[in-house]
């Protein structure tokens, strides 16, 4: 029987990327996102290519009743979940703290750290009855340092950071894997959304640089869920070679 992993903000980047691998892997998936022509298409290409079964679930995760009308009645076939990969998030704007637009630090707060917990917790059941699973939540080097004007974004991937370890400990009695990824400078649709569709600003982030693609954290995440069952990568910083730290870049000239 293949086993299944839900995968959230599965429509573009690193989960779309994540998508591929454990489709190839014989997965079923549980994509979701937004942008419903995009499972859609995505639902296709992967159970024509890999023989899986996907099943795409259409809904913003800021909304905690769309989160549980989406997992609360899972069908019967898909409610021994193996892996959940936290994944949905953004940045918006990257301004000083006093020119901040409030409204893009609310919706960054309800994505990535609200939304995570309102699908951790309704998914949470499933395992907890299955005394297994493993959750894979995507935090950044953002949630391990600030760097300027990086102000809420870096406070919501702290948040996820802190929410990651302390789900660590308390899932602890009941065999549930927690891990935690941070990357650097992934090159994904990241940064047209941060700048707000400005491809030269969006684009100028990785230049002079051989950035992650969204493949990299992908083979990465594979490699963390596909260890033995005794084994947990609790957490883990990934950036690309010419990145060290959120200041400490050394760029093509
Ligand atoms: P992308 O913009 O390429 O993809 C983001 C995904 O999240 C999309 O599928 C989007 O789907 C989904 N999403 C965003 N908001 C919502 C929402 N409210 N409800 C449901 N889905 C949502 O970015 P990345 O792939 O780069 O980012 C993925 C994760 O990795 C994020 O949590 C990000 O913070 C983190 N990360 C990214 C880094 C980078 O440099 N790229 C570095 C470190 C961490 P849709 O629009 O269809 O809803
Ligand atoms: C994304 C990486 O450095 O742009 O989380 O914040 S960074």
């Amino acid at each position: 029987m293949n086993k299944i992993a839900v995968i959230t903000g599965a429509t573009a980047g690193i989960g779309k990327a994540c998508a591929e691998k454990f489709a190839a892997n014989q997965y079923n998936l549980i994509i979701t996102g937004r942008r419903n022509d995009r499972l859609s298409a995505l639902q296709t290409d992967l159970e024509k290519r890999y023989h899986i079964v996907v099943l795409p679930l259409c809904f913003d995760v800021q909304d905690k009743q769309a989160v549980d009308t989406a997992f609360g009645n899972l069908p019967e076939n898909w409610q021994s979940i193996d892996v959940l990969i936290n994944n949905a998030g953004l940045a918006l704007g990257r301004d000083s703290f006093e020119d901040a637009d409030m409204a893009d630090w609310e919706t960054m707060l309800n994505t990535n750290v609200h939304g995570l917990l309102y699908v951790s917790r309704a998914l949470l059941p499933y395992m907890l009855r299955a005394k297994k699973g493993h959750i894979i939540n995507l935090g950044s080097i953002a949630g391990k340092e600030v760097y300027e004007k990086g102000n809420v974004y870096c406070a919501s991937k702290f948040a996820v950071d802190a929410i990651t370890k302390s789900m660590r400990v308390d899932l602890l009695k009941h065999n549930i894997k927690v891990t935690g990824i941070h990357p650097g400078a992934v090159e994904t649709e990241f940064s047209l959304v941060r700048f707000k569709g400005d491809e030269k600003t969006a684009g100028s982030v990785y230049n002079g640089l051989t950035p992650l693609k969204a493949e990299d954290i992908a083979d990465t995440i594979w490699y963390c869920a596909s260890l033995p069952a005794h084994v947990c990568i609790n957490d883990l910083v990934i950036t690309c070679t010419q990145q060290a730290g959120t200041y400490y870049f050394h760029k093509n000239q």
